[in-house]
């Protein structure tokens, strides 16, 4: 059977907010809510879905939601809107002209490879490559008193997470790790620094090589990958990249250079799946292990996180945990919870997850339609 291409006939262009049960803070700052835009492509009675990642603030990366959504509206969404693509890549080679903007690009790549999933009548994890019913899964700690933190250490380990991950910043890093290694000897524990050291905190963090951490991930700047390289040269935890890696080409120089010995890839932040497909690739190339991480995701990238971490070399739990823990209610109708640390492949056609319409009206904050 020969497949017409899909021709995206209108687009819709949301701005949603969730409230997160409980705030979340790292180096860079506390996040009380999760904004975010969520995009519809529609060809052919069929709707694909994506969230981009970009915060508010530069205060990750250096995208911004109002950047991200003006590039969408007055310049990508009119340039595919109307316009017939026979599979991403097509769409991927429309959308590769652009610099920077890789979560802008990203959401779009993403809501067509789900409508094109879907048109195929797969799940979103068979058109990638991957396999697998379930993917192991870890949490990603906020930072908070000392305390609180053992406390919810120990409830994340009893629910079976199979690592916890606790983002540290300079004065809440080696006491911190001391007594969550004291008292829980046997955890995969890691810490995410969020970019907030630099090669003058090196003693501090070759320090860090007590604690039998599984890595630090994006302790140096964040468009970094010469520092980054210094550092594991001279330090014995795997360094893990997030920040820094928002393309194959970066992905490329930083496994030349040994900037990292894993990678936490984020489909939301590299451009689409076109190009994480590479930098897992190039990753297994290099015998790297990547990982899965997120960004408070509500269930649309949440459910295409886990399909992302189906691929074979996502062989580290990764940042896709219950949305219990974020939200109260989602806007998915599934309930995308992890069970023993095992979080289950939503099953159908491409996502596997359906919006749950009234509560996305009631959180929506602005809407937008594109036709053709
Ligand atoms: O660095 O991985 C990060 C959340 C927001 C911004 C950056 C990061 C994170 C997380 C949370 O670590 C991962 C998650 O639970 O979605
Ligand atoms: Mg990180």
């Amino acid at each position: 059977m020969t497949r017409l291409p899909l021709r995206i006939d209108s687009a819709e262009l949301r701005l949603v907010r969730l409230p997160l049960v409980t705030p979340f803070t790292i180096a860079t700052g506390t996040m009380h809510e999760k904004i975010f835009p969520l995009l519809t492509l529609r060809a052919d009675g069929i709707e694909g879905y994506a969230e981009a990642v970009m915060d508010p603030l530069p205060d990750y990366l250096d995208e911004t939601i109002a950047g991200g959504m003006a590039l969408l509206r007055e310049v990508i969404l009119p340039q595919i809107v109307g316009q017939a693509f026979a599979n991403p890549q097509a769409l991927h080679r429309v959308l590769t002209p652009w610099r920077g903007h890789r979560m802008t690009l990203a959401v779009v790549e993403m809501a067509f490879w789900d409508l094109w999933a879907k048109s195929l009548d797969l799940p979103l994890q068979t058109v990638l490559g991957g396999a697998g019913d379930a993917i192991d899964v870890g949490v990603s700690l906020g930072i908070g008193p000392i305390p609180t933190t053992l406390d919810r250490v120990r409830a994340h380990l009893e629910q079976g997470y199979k690592r916890i991950k606790l983002k540290v910043k300079p004065g809440h890093d080696l006491d911190l790790l001391r007594m969550v290694r004291d008292e829980f000897p046997m955890a995969h524990l890691t810490v995410d620094a969020n970019s907030c050291y630099t090669l003058a905190d090196m003693g501090l963090l070759q320090r860090m090589d007590h604690f039998g951490l599984d890595y630090i991930e994006q302790p140096l700047a964040w468009d970094d990958i010469h520092d980054h390289a210094v550092l594991q040269s001279r330090m014995q935890t795997p360094i893990c990249l997030d920040e820094s890696i928002k393309t194959p080409a970066i992905a490329r120089k930083a496994l030349q250079s040994g900037a990292g010995r894993v990678i936490n890839i984020k489909v939301g932040r590299s451009g689409g799946y076109v190009d994480s497909l590479r930098i897992h690739d190039l990753c297994a190339a290099f015998d790297v292990p990547v990982w899965c991480g997120g960004m408070l995701e509500s269930g649309i990238g949440r459910a295409h996180n886990i399909h992302l971490s189906t691929l074979p070399n996502f062989t580290k739990p990764g940042d896709t945990s219950s949305a219990s823990r974020y939200f109260t209610r989602d806007i998915v109708e599934q309930k995308l919870e992890a069970k023993a640390g095992r979080m289950p492949v939503p099953q159908g056609p491409g996502i596997g997850v359906t919006l749950d319409r009234d509560y996305l009206a009631a959180v929506t904050l602005s809407s937008e339609d594109f036709r053709a």
